[in-house]
């Protein structure tokens, strides 16, 4: 028998994952804190809720995934938060990026009260969220992620189950290093291309499929060449993974050559009143610095 699912947290990713859990069948009762951002949820046939609180007293799992640390802390653990209802023998699945030691001590303070938790961060974009299609990594209990697999499965296509609770948001940091070092060189990549004249359009159509071929390649680079800076991820949200892994390697004592100075890059964007454009507008930094533009003639 299936359970009852509560989801917080209705953003870019938040939309697509709950939708895609409606599209799967489940009961599903969503609370964000603009309301308004429920609304096409609730006419799909989704329920509301009026607080994290009333949402954890009606659901058996709770998902979360809100924006950074304090804000899971918050609907969590805050006045109207998801303890003030929420029932013994429940499962918490925090679906946003945060820190690993925070995850874990959160979960000890739920265990306290007889509710479980698992760590299940997400990568695939607002495209993966909306197709179904993301990478889940999951830290805790191997009981609870054979309960949760159901409803992680109609959100994602790849759920590893990485380790102990927090074991999934230290993988998530892995990925975002990942991520971003191979933006930097998509950039770097795309400035020399412009510089030497060569037709940037086929130049992606040729690298692309080879050893040099990334996700990050195939889906941002073509959205940089048609001046498209929406974002599947904001450089705002990008610079506050960056944070929790260069805080992590910090504590490990592990340098972060190409992450630190991806962060630095940001912050310049950041400075300039990009925040909120896509993390592929990492080239615009390197383009002030270089003086050069990367742009292609609209596609015919
Ligand atoms: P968005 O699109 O910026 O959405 C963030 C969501 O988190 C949105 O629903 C916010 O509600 C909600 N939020 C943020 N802070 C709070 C607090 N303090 N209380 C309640 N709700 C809050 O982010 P994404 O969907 O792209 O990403 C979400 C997570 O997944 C993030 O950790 C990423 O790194 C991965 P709002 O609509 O603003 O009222």
């Amino acid at each position: 028998m299936s359970e009852s699912i509560g989801f917080i947290g209705l953003g870019i990713m938040g939309q697509g994952m709950t939708s895609n859990l409606l599209k799967a069948g489940f009961d599903l009762t969503v609370w964000n804190r603009t309301a308004s951002r429920a609304e096409a949820l609730i006419a799909q046939g989704a329920k509301g809720a009026t607080s994290p609180a009333e949402l954890a007293s009606r659901c058996s799992i709770i998902i979360s995934c809100v924006s950074d640390t304090p804000d899971v802390q918050d609907v969590l653990f805050g006045s109207d938060g998801v303890i003030g209802g929420v029932k013994p023998g429940s499962l918490v699945i925090d679906m946003s990026t945060i820190s690993p030691q925070a995850t874990r001590d959160m979960a000890v303070a739920l265990a306290e009260r007889q509710v479980h938790m698992l760590d299940a961060p997400i990568s695939g974009g607002s495209e993966g969220a909306a197709k179904g299609t993301l990478s889940i990594m999951v830290g805790g209990d191997s009981e609870q992620v054979a309960r949760a697999m159901p409803y992680l499965q109609a959100m994602g296509k790849t759920i590893t189950h990485v380790g102990g609770s927090g074991a999934g948001q230290t993988v998530k940091l892995v990925n975002q290093i990942l991520v971003v070092v191979t933006m930097l060189g998509v950039s770097e990549a795309l400035l020399f291309a412009q510089s030497s004249g060569v037709d940037l359009r086929k130049t992606l159509s040729a690298v692309s499929g080879g050893a040099a071929g990334s996700w990050m390649l195939s889906n941002r680079g073509p959205q940089i060449l048609d001046d498209d800076w929406r974002p599947g991820f904001t450089i705002d949200l990008q610079q506050k993974d960056l944070r929790l892994v260069i805080e992590a390697a910090d504590q490990m004592g592990v340098p972060m050559m190409g992450t630190s100075l991806v962060f630095n890059l940001y912050r310049v964007l950041q400075s300039a009143g990009f925040g909120s454009e896509g993390n592929h507008a990492l080239i615009k930094a390197l383009e002030r610095l270089t003086g050069i533009e990367v742009r292609a003639p609209t596609p015919s």
